[in-house]
This record gives structure tokens, C-alpha cells and sequence, in this order.
């Protein structure tokens, strides 16, 4: 009997308990997927998950934590948007005893306690990947690069900046000409690559755009046309986390490489969770997704996989 009751108590346990989501928003395609696939891994788990959109301001994020903890959830979801500030609402959480997951984006802290686990890709090699492949793609061909960067002070977009600019270093023929945030969002990328375009020539300077996520890339692509240039062939792409419109893109010739994301970051966590609920199992600090390059043969294959992954 001992043992029945142990595996209903735990099963009992996750159908009895609630996490709050404090999401960044909905910047991006893969950001909605996240959200959707979110959802649906908690209901498969039977978990209460209450989301919190944070419309992209850490401000927003940190009230919903706040309010999370007065309602006594049983655990914290957070994409933090950006990566310092989060001390003081971090020891309200665990003061509260209150474990927090980290996901897709990590956070600078002293204290490491604050936070259980971080589920995230090597975002670093998600940049040297595009750059390798740039490399590769240019041999020793002069090749002018403009950057559109993610949001400002994001994890990520720091470290898809490093990753990129670690995997070019040396190659004197590649110079990345321009670099500004266009915010991880379609119209911001279009419009600073509007800005970039002007600036270089109406674009005939310009050999390459790396575009921190794909939505970027894909308003990049749009403003590349709309300066009477052949997006994929002019003026190379490369992007990151593999949205079903870039794969689209590259069925069309208008974009050329793409790292794949998972959008299932909330899975992880919530197995992290569940175990460490059960018998107290801490999970390793960083659980970590894969990051792989697609390039147009690809494409295809990877469209297909898209299908029940929340896009
Ligand atoms: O790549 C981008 C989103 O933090 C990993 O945020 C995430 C990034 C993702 O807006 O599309």
C-alpha cells in the first residue's frame, strides 16, 4: 500500500499544481509557437499554467512575477526578456520558496540559487554556425555583412552577436559593415534594413544580412526586393530559429541558412519540475536544446516537421 500511495500522491501532485508563465510577448513567430507549445505540454501533464505577456518590458515581467508569488503558485515560468535586473523580484520568489525555470533567454546573477534551471540553446553556436557557413559560402570573396541584432540587452542577441563575429574573426575578407536591433520583430527588420540599404549603396554594397532570428530576416528579405534586389542571391541570408516562412523562403531561392530552434522550451522545464517535486532532484543549471544548420535542400523536410510544433 506504501507504494500505491506514493505513485498517486505523485501523480495527484502534478495534476494539482500551477506555474505561472511570465512570457516576453509575442515578438516573433517562434515566440508564439513557444507560447502554444507551452500550453499544450502543461495540459498533456494535467498543469494549471497561467500566462503573463509581458508586451517585451521587463517591467511588466516583474509585476507578473510579483503576482504569481502573492498567488502562490507552485512554480515560475520566465523568458526574461533581458538579461540583468532581476535580483530583488528573484529573492521574493525564494523567499517564498518558489522555484523559478529560465527559459530560452538567461540572466546575469551573483547568486545562482535564485533560479532552479535555464532551459536554452547555445546561442553562441547558433552564431558561429551562420558564420562558419559564411565563411564557407564566400571563400576568399570580399563579403560585406549588416547585422540586425536582437532586442537590446537580451542574452541571446549578445550571444548570436559573439557566436557570429568569433566564427568571421580572421577572415579579413568578411566585415560586418553595419549592426543595429531591429527588436526580433518583422517590421523593425525591415525598416532598419531600409536604413542599411540606403546607407551602402542602395544595397550593392551589402553581401550578406545576419538577422538574429528569422522574422527579422524575413522583413529583411521584403525590404531587399523592394530596393530591386534578389534576396538569396544579391544579398545572402542567415538567420536563426527556423519558422516555417524562412523554410518558405528558402523553397523560393530568397534565403539561404538557418539555425533551428526548438520551440519546446516549457517541456524540459516542466519534467525538471515534476521531478524535483517527486523526491527533490535538482536539475543540472543548464538543460540544454540542440542547434543544428538547415540550408535549402532541407527546407522542405524541415517545413513537414514544423506541423506540430506549435506554429
Ligand atoms: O530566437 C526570437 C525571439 O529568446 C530564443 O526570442 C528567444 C528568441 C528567438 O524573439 O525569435
Amino acid at each position: 500500500t506504501a507504494m500505491v500511495s506514493s505513485a498517486l500522491s505523485a501523480s495527484a501532485l502534478a495534476a494539482d499544481m500551477t506555474v505561472g508563465f511570465s512570457q516576453v510577448g509575442s515578438e516573433s513567430g517562434w515566440r508564439s509557437a513557444e507560447t502554444n507549445v507551452a500550453k499544450s505540454e502543461a495540459q498533456k501533464r494535467g498543469i494549471t499554467l497561467k500566462i503573463a505577456d509581458g508586451q517585451q518590458k521587463q517591467e511588466n515581467q516583474i509585476k507578473a512575477v510579483r503576482s504569481f508569488i502573492a498567488q502562490g503558485v507552485d512554480a515560475i515560468f520566465i523568458a526574461p526578456v533581458v538579461q540583468t535586473g532581476w535580483e530583488p523580484v528573484l529573492e521574493e520568489a525564494k523567499d517564498a520558496k518558489i522555484p523559478v525555470f529560465l527559459l530560452d533567454r538567461a540572466i546575469v546573477v551573483k547568486d545562482k540559487s535564485l533560479y532552479m534551471a535555464v532551459v536554452t540553446a547555445d546561442n553562441v553556436l547558433e552564431g558561429k554556425l551562420i558564420g562558419d557557413w559564411l565563411v564557407k559560402t564566400v571563400g576568399d570573396k570580399q563579403c560585406n555583412v549588416v547585422e540586425l541584432q536582437g532586442t537590446v540587452g537580451a542574452s541571446v542577441a549578445i550571444d548570436r552577436k559573439k557566436g557570429f563575429a568569433e566564427a568571421i574573426a580572421g577572415h579579413n575578407n568578411i566585415k560586418v559593415v553595419r549592426s543595429q536591433s531591429g527588436d526580433f520583430t518583422r517590421s523593425k527588420g525591415k525598416e532598419v534594413m531600409e536604413s542599411f540599404i540606403k546607407a551602402e549603396n542602395n544595397g550593392k554594397n551589402i553581401c550578406m544580412v545576419y538577422a538574429h532570428n528569422d522574422d527579422m530576416a524575413i522583413g529583411a528579405i521584403q525590404a531587399i526586393k523592394e530596393a530591386g534586389l534578389k534576396p538569396g542571391k544579391d544579398i545572402l541570408t542567415g538567420s536563426i530559429d527556423g519558422v516555417p516562412d524562412i523554410y518558405k523562403a528558402m523553397l523560393a531561392g530568397e534565403a539561404n541558412a538557418n539555425v533551428e530552434l526548438t520551440p519546446n522550451m516549457a517541456g524540459p522545464a516542466f519534467d525538471a519540475l515534476e521531478k524535483f517535486k517527486k523526491d527533490g532532484t535538482q536539475p543540472p543549471k543548464i538543460i540544454k536544446t540542440e542547434s543544428k544548420l538547415f540550408l535549402p535542400a532541407d527546407a522542405q523536410a524541415e517545413l513537414d516537421k514544423k506541423k506540430n510544433m506549435g506554429y
